[in-house]
């Protein structure tokens, strides 16, 4: 076994969704309990505020606008793609003056007399703070006066700045107890980097992808759909193929202190259920990472037509009975879109899938139980979808067997 360096990321990203903000007690998450646990923790750190404590945020506290509320400072390019994903509208002039006033000031108080007298400055406090987007004590008051609460904005800034407006519904969709941008930063921090055959002819995939804090939230799973639309079958045969594959891969990652992030171990699919099960759980120190941009991409060799997926070109040739084959021809890294976030099992986001090829109107599903058929089947039927990828290997399955901790 080879013993790699694994990489560690400062990606200033929290563990976990602290539930609210100023004292009060958490709202316990139904199905995990990671609303309470997360308030623990982020008191076990210091963090008076919840996630603004666990998180280490700069900024934090003030009444600034969303870009100093959010992780400004030493954030790099990962928490700028956040603030330019989430943040719409622009802060004024007034907001960041404002933010400069209050960086070493902690006191909502201070922050309501604030957000008063910006408001003598043009038109009412509430109106022109809603218009701004700045977080302070009058728009994030536990009241809701801007009506942010459950808008389809995630306002997580109210969260930041300690104050009372709680926006769950917006911020932590799939109700797993972490933060939606927080599951997309990590499944970006870790999407796997593809070492595809130069001869491979079936790489098209469509990847949508899953996280969830685990039991007790020691650490944070991310689950990679890599969808190929085609199986193009045994290389030397030709038998074996199907329409549709649906592979995966799985990497747990962990953090000390919400800034630095590391891979734990990382689950690959190689034939999954099939009799020449190949997939199998690697420790972090098995695996190569590409981190050619600062983050940490677990290289995955793929087997040429049939998608097996392994950490070493050795162990892919000796994969499903010594008839998988790799070799290094061109690297591609697994898309990760914010919209493509399946949700939880309790509260899925994403199941019925329309091609995104053109062309066909054909559905696949995540979170149903039917072969998966790469988008060629019309029928959601199971019986019309026997040239398919088995059930045993519906995506539908392989979440739950993740979930379950069956993998
Ligand atoms: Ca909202
Ligand atoms: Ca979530
Ligand atoms: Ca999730």
């Amino acid at each position: 076994m080879r013993l790699c360096v694994v990489p560690r990321l400062s990606l200033l990203l929290p563990m976990l969704f602290a539930a609210s903000c100023g004292g009060g007690d958490s709202s316990e998450d139904p199905a995990t309990g990671a609303g309470g646990q997360a308030q623990e923790d982020a008191a076990a750190q210091g963090g008076a505020a919840g996630h603004a404590g666990a998180g280490g945020k700069a900024g934090a506290g003030g009444s600034g606008g969303k870009s100093t509320g959010g992780s400004s400072g030493a954030g790099g390019t990962l928490d700028a793609g956040v603030d330019a994903a989430a943040d719409v509208e622009e802060d004024g002039g007034s907001d960041a003056a404002d933010a400069a006033d209050d960086a070493s000031d902690d006191s909502p108080s201070d922050a309501f007399v604030d957000a008063t007298s910006e408001g003598e400055g043009g038109g009412t406090a509430c109106s022109g703070a809603c218009a701004a987007h700045v977080f302070d004590a009058c728009t994030c008051g536990a009241a809701d006066p801007c009506g942010w609460a459950s808008n389809g904005t995630c306002d997580k800034g109210c969260h930041e700045g300690g104050f009372a407006l709680e926006d769950e519904a917006d911020c932590d969709r799939d109700q797993d107890g972490m933060w939606d941008y927080v599951e997309l930063e990590l499944a970006r921090a870790f999407t796997p980097s593809l070492i595809l055959s130069a001869d491979e002819y079936y790489a098209d995939r469509v990847t949508f992808w899953a996280a969830e804090p685990s039991q007790g939230n020691t650490y944070v799973s991310v689950f990679y759909a890599l969808g190929y639309l085609q199986d193009g079958g045994d290389p030397e045969t030709g038998l074996t193929d199907h329409l549709g594959d649906s592979e995966f891969v799985v990497v747990d990652a962990t953090t000390d202190d919400g800034v630095t992030w590391a891979p734990l171990r990382v689950f690959m699919s190689a034939h999954y259920k099939a009799l020449s099960d190949s997939s199998g759980w690697y420790d972090a120190a098995e695996v190569d990472f590409d981190t050619s941009d600062g983050l940490a991409h677990p290289f995955t060799w793929v087997a040429i037509w049939k998608h097996a997926n392994y950490p070493t070109i050795q162990l892919c040739d000796k994969g499903a009975f010594f008839t998988d084959k790799c070799d290094n021809g061109k690297i591609e890294r697994a898309e990760v879109r914010e919209d493509a976030n399946l949700g939880s099992l309790a509260h899925p986001l994403i199941d019925e899938v329309l091609s995104q090829q053109g062309g066909t109107s054909y559905f696949e599903y995540y979170w149903t139980d039917v072969p998966f058929c790469g988008w060629k089947v019309a029928s959601k039927l199971a019986a019309d979808r026997g040239g398919c990828v088995p059930k045993a290997n519906s995506y539908q399955r392989q979440l739950a067997d993740w979930l379950g901790g069956a993998l």
